[in-house]
């Protein structure tokens, strides 16, 4: 088995990491706890992202270990041993000497990871690890010592990919653009929300990948509740459909948003609203230039936003209001665009969807600059659910939710949409709509 990085590259990412801690430091890394779905069924396993990102190691066991008591830094990976009995059930394990080839120092036995921590506390280092991944490494440290927070020191670095992350990104993203193209092809009036994400979430399989997060699917009012999962009822003719969903390549994440006419025609009010959004969405990656502040691309997809709702008459007030800057909180907004726009302009893509490393709406660590290197989404919308009765929706644009959303890497020249082979423009979907049944 090939592991997704190089050894070089592991281990550059362990010295970036271990190097910024203090001398005499004890860290663990866990994977997550498989988990029951029912009885003797577990839910599908997914390695925890920071052993993906120091190590490679995915089997739903192991644990990272990396002390400096010695003067250097010394890694150990802690994995299950050998089961025969075991392996006839559930396929042959790597087991401790298999895992000589990962990029560590030393292999162990997970039998015997308990006592080694227990020792290694016993001359008083200072103890990281990541918090809330595996129960029985929390409780065996919180019986016995102290710990900080290792997420500190690995978070600055996943923000900033590497060309080899990036090549598996833009291939999570290639995948994600043509399965949203495939299920336009094939939308047609009176499909089921399900009938979609089959064809999405197929198209992801028949890719050799997974979704990164439950895809939305949500036809009509559905495409106004944000998070919406049910993905069960039938879309009528002349509804728009909003799908949001993304999948991984070597744990990579993509996530897109395309949304449109099911019956391949937008109306005049589909037609304003996403032209709307669509112009938001442009100033918004046009912002993520190299040294720009984090919040530039949500300022600019504000703006934008605030002078198009104004434009349209669905708000009646002046800019100044329809934005509502909150004083000394730059990229904060309060206005009257927060009744349809209510969410942040994006966040961090990697190893996990919603990445690592500050900037997310009401993160207080917002403060930093764009660098080459990190990727995030663009993804404004505005959203009219016909069901809101706390505030007054125009009737002109009732039952409509679009939001539009790429994936942005930063360059030095600039911004580089990974998902830019998605169909996005209005007549380029008007075209695709339907076309895999017409044809
Ligand atoms: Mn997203």
């Amino acid at each position: 088995m090939s592991l997704p990085f190089d050894r070089a590259e592991y281990l550059s990412r362990q010295e970036s990491v271990f190097s910024k801690l203090p001398r005499s430091s004890l860290a663990i890394i866990p994977t997550n706890d498989p988990k029951i779905r029912s009885n003797d069924v577990s839910y599908p396993f997914r390695a925890n992202s920071y052993m993906l990102y120091l190590c490679g190691w995915e089997e739903d066991e192991g644990t990272l270990l990396a002390t400096n008591s010695s003067g250097k830094w010394v890694t150990t990976l802690f994995v299950p041993d050998r089961d025969t009995t075991k392996e006839i059930w559930e396929g042959i394990r790597i087991g401790v000497d298999g895992a000589k080839s990962w990029p560590v120092d030393h292999t162990d036995s997970l039998l015997s990871l308990d006592s080694c921590i227990k020792e290694l506390l016993s001359d008083g280092s200072r103890v990281f690890t990541i918090p809330g991944v595996s129960s029985s490494l929390d409780i065996l440290l919180d019986e016995n010592t102290e710990t900080e927070d290792l997420r500190a020191y690995i978070d600055p670095i996943r923000r900033v990919k590497s060309a080899n992350e990036i090549q598996y990104m833009q291939e999570a993203a290639s995948i994600a653009s043509s399965a949203h193209e495939k299920a336009m092809r094939n939308s047609r009036p009176g499909m089921g929300e399900w009938e979609i994400q089959s064809l999405v979430e197929g198209h992801f399989m028949y890719s050799q990948s997974q979704w990164s997060f439950p895809s939305i699917v949500g036809g009509g009012d559905n495409a106004t509740v944000l998070h919406y999962k049910n993905n069960d009822q039938v879309i009528r003719s002349g509804d728009l459909v909003l799908v949001d969903a993304g999948c991984e390549v070597s744990g990579y994440a993509s996530d897109i948003t395309r949304t449109w006419p099911v019956n391949g025609k937008f109306s005049q009010p589909q037609r304003e609203i996403y032209e709307l959004v669509l112009r938001a969405e442009l100033a918004g990656i046009e912002a993520c230039q190299p040294g720009m502040p984090w919040v530039s691309m949500h300022e600019a997809v504000c703006e934008t936003i605030a002078e198009g709702l104004i434009e349209l008459g669905v708000l009646n007030c002046t800019l100044k209001d329809a934005l509502g800057r909150v004083e000394g909180k730059p990229g904060v907004f309060e206005g009257q665009i927060r009744n349809f726009f209510m969410h942040g302009t994006g966040h961090f893509l990697g190893l996990d969807v919603h990445d690592v490393g500050g900037g997310r709406q009401g993160d207080p660590n917002s403060s930093f600059l764009l660098e080459p290197g990190m990727v995030l989404t663009i993804e404004p919308g505005l959203y009219f659910g016909s069901w809101r009765n706390d505030i007054l929706i125009p009737e002109r644009y009732a039952g409509i939710g679009i939001r539009i959303e790429d994936d942005v890497l930063v360059t030095e020249q600039g911004p580089l949409v990974l998902s830019s082979s998605c169909p996005k423009m209005l007549d380029e979907i008007e075209q695709v709509v339907g076309k895999g049944i017409h044809d």
